[in-house]
């Protein structure tokens, strides 16, 4: 009997074809993603992501930390008011306002009003808002006094000096912050000028991101004379830790120094604005570099700013992918201010690139460093 040839065998040997090639070009796509790819945003990432065991939906533990003096009511208002019409009335997370003092009543009264986001007030006790023992308080004093002659800002304040203190190594210690993960630092009288259509945090979590800023900027010499060389005695006395921050050229070392550590060039994130990870701050590194800074004295003979300070330590303990430059977010701090450079951005703003300067990075070189110390 005459058989029919089967056509299916011809009509599928193209098909057979196509899904081999079809297979073979995946593999190879793979081979080079995977051989090529530089062991960097995604590794960090999957490492993150894997010890944390969390979903990108999952919500983030994070609050707004506020310190803040209850004569400041009016200019926090202003503030929390921005922030919840441009971000926070779509996300609700908690604000947590710290005092050396007691808040008023009508403070806390007037402060509960804004937002449905939970508050939670607390006081600094002696240990994060004092004199620690080992400061020669008559010391102190004569060194603020010459300090004034050099003219920066607050150079005969104390308050400043504590304020300095508390936010470099004991705002991530207070009690009202257990069980935070990232916190967003706010303060009186700034602006958020641009509406953030996004969940800041879980941008954050999500890409394993753990420093982020707008502003960055250099610091007043006068204030920090004997901090980099404190920072070298640290590295040279504790090569134990210094062993387990990431290599120079994976970390941000660059942002802070132009010649591989002989000085500090004062560049810094501008810390008014700071959204990080607490575990940053909490961990063991920091904690022991926070103490021999703080045995050093130099926050009260000197005046050492908490943003060098927190810059210094994250350029040298995260790697160059935990950062990030919030572009997108307007934000003025007295007279300086960031405003968005992209256009489609800008839309969604209420500053313009009118004024003398609209974008003070623009104007300073520390963002040219920051970029240079990424890039390289
Ligand atoms: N409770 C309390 N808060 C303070 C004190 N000094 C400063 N702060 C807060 O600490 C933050 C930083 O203080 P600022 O005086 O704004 O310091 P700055 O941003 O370096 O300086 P400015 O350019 O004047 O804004 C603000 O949120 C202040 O409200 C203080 O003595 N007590
Ligand atoms: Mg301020």
């Amino acid at each position: 009997m005459f058989t029919k040839p089967s056509c299916n065998t011809r009509r599928s040997t193209p098909i057979l074809l196509l899904f081999f090639s079809t297979a073979l070009l995946l593999i190879l796509i793979s081979f080079y993603y995977f051989t090529t790819i530089p062991s960097g945003i995604a590794d960090v990432w999957n490492e993150y992501r894997t010890a944390k065991n969390f979903d990108p939906d999952d919500p983030v533990n994070a609050c707004f930390v506020i310190l803040v003096r209850n004569s400041e009511l009016e200019g926090i208002k202003s503030s929390i008011k921005q922030m919840e019409s441009t971000f926070n009335n779509k996300y609700n997370y908690p604000y947590v306002f710290l005092n050396d003092d007691d808040f008023t009543e009508e403070f806390i009264e007037e402060t509960k009003k804004l937002g449905k986001a939970e508050k939670f007030y607390g006081k600094l006790d002696e240990q994060m808002w004092g004199y620690p023992d080992f400061i020669n308080q008559s010391v102190a004093a004569e060194q603020r006094q010459k300090m004034v002659e050099t003219n920066v800002p607050y150079a005969d304040s104390e308050s400043y000096r504590h304020m300095c203190r508390f936010q470099s190594g004991f705002f991530f210690r207070h009690p009202l912050l257990d069980g935070y993960e990232y916190y967003w630092r706010i303060e009186p009288e700034v602006d958020f000028l641009c509406e953030i259509d996004y969940d800041v945090f879980k941008f954050m979590r999500n890409n394993g991101k753990k420093y982020a800023f707008t502003l960055t900027f250099t610091e007043f010499v006068a204030t920090i004379p004997t901090l980099w060389d404190t920072v070298k005695d640290f590295r040279r006395d504790h090569p134990e830790i210094i062993k387990r921050f990431p290599p120079k050229e994976k970390s941000l070392w660059k942002f802070i120094t132009d010649d591989d550590g002989k000085t500090y060039n004062t560049c810094h994130f501008w810390t008014n604005f700071e959204i990080a990870a607490l575990d940053l701050w909490r961990s063991n590194e920091y904690l022991q570099f926070f103490n021999y800074l703080d045995q050093s004295g130099g926050f009260f003979y000197e005046r050492w700013g908490d943003a060098p300070v927190h810059s210094i330590a994250a350029a040298m303990m995260l790697r160059k992918e935990e950062f990030h430059f919030f572009h997108d977010m307007g934000y003025r701090h007295t007279s300086v201010l960031h405003c968005p450079a992209d256009e489609s951005t800008l839309k969604k703003c209420s500053c313009n690139h009118d004024s003398f300067v609209w974008d003070y990075n623009s104007k300073g070189s520390c963002l040219r460093t920051f970029d240079r110390a990424i890039l390289n």
